[in-house]
């Protein structure tokens, strides 16, 4: 709770480019929030140096992002959009729920795990205590939900662990969140290998729709999905590709698995391909044509990114002083 008022914290990695699991299995939820809650939607750009970036491509991603959040229907108005590192409170708080949380809950992370077996060369203690660095995230404002896709539900698993290990000694200082994930959606998986999630670091491009695909890459990519050898179109746990892509279809057309296997009765892959593709691609043009035009306005864009960020060191600074306090840490003198 912040002012009374039920609290939302939730953010993506500045690196790699959306694609359709991030739109489906977060932003697109999130648009739907912003009257119920004060929404806090963070561009995690210190989250993104676990792993090596180019400076300037890590700098123009983060502008993309941001931008990209307000394309697909976030109101910054209404909903606080920021970048991490422009707040200092997240580094704060993060090093002290640092000294709360064991090395031993840190190893079962299966994000760390799946992380470092993918960049042997570089596993540092960032992409070790990343964990830590998003407890403290969601912990500054006090997050009643945190909308997010379904591999990070451990991640909020653990954030709940060292929050209630923090109030069982402090008092009642952060508010415990709960994931909200919801079923369709929560796990879209690659085109090409559909037994993986859809992934950002995936090499691969054909394996993920991006957010900012023309129309004909969309269709292309989907005419090309890996599915099983028979031609029925029907949900099932032994038909990953053709599930995934039923499941695409029901979040874009807003119709449910029954009504799409009905609608579908009789007909080929081929068809089906096409049509997910088309309801895809129509479903993120508008998206598409929103971000090219607010691109373009750096000082809209600019005025979004100061009033935003000293508006979320307003609220995070407040629970960081209260944690200094009960830690023990020296009053400031005024
Ligand atoms: P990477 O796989 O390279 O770590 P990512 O694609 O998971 O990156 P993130 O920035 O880590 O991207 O995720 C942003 C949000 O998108 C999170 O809420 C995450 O749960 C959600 N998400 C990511 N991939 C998928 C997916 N395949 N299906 C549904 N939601 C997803
Ligand atoms: N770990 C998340 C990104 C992230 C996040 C957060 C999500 C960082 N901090 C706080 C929700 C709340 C990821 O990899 N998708």
């Amino acid at each position: 709770m912040l002012d009374g008022k039920k609290s939302l914290f939730s953010g993506m990695q500045s690196t790699g480019t959306l694609h359709l699991g991030n739109y489906l299995g977060a932003l697109k939820n999130w648009v739907t929030l912003e009257d119920e809650y004060q929404c806090f939607y963070c561009v995690v750009d210190m989250h993104s140096i676990t792993v090596r970036q180019e400076p300037a491509e890590l700098r123009r991603k983060a502008r993309a992002l941001l931008t990209l959040y307000i394309a697909a229907g976030l109101d910054p108005e209404k909903n606080c959009l920021y970048y991490q590192s422009h707040v200092p409170a997240h580094a704060e708080l993060s090093w002290i729920l640092n000294c709360y949380t064991y090395m031993g809950e840190l190893n079962r992370m299966t994000q760390f795990k799946d992380k470092a077996s993918k960049n042997e060369e570089n596993i540092n203690a960032g992409l070790f205590t990343y964990p830590v660095l998003m407890a403290a995230d969601i912990l500054l404002f006090q997050a009643d939900i945190v909308p997010v896709g379904d591999d990070q539900k451990q991640h909020i698993e653990l954030t709940r662990d060292v929050a209630g290990r923090f109030n069982s000694i402090y008092g009642d200082v952060f508010t415990i969140p709960e994931p909200y994930i919801k079923k369709t959606g929560a796990r879209i998986m690659s085109l090409q290998e559909p037994t993986k999630k859809m992934s950002k670091s995936d090499d691969n491009a054909n394996a993920s729709i991006y957010l900012l695909d023309d129309t004909d890459t969309i269709i292309r990519k989907f005419k090309r999905a890996v599915t099983d050898s028979d031609n029925e179109i029907r949900h099932s746990k032994d038909k990953p590709g053709i599930s995934n892509l039923i499941e695409i279809y029901g979040v874009a057309t807003g119709k449910s698995i029954e009504e799409t296997e009905k609608e579908f009765e009789g007909k080929g892959y081929g068809d089906f391909k096409i049509a997910t593709g088309e309801a895809v691609a129509s479903m993120l043009k508008p998206i598409q044509d929103r971000y090219n035009e607010l691109i373009k306005d750096k000082a809209y864009i600019d005025s979004i990114i100061k009033n935003n960020g000293e508006k979320a060191s307003y609220y995070a600074n407040k629970t960081l002083r209260k944690v200094q306090k009960k830690v023990g840490f020296p009053e400031r003198i005024r």
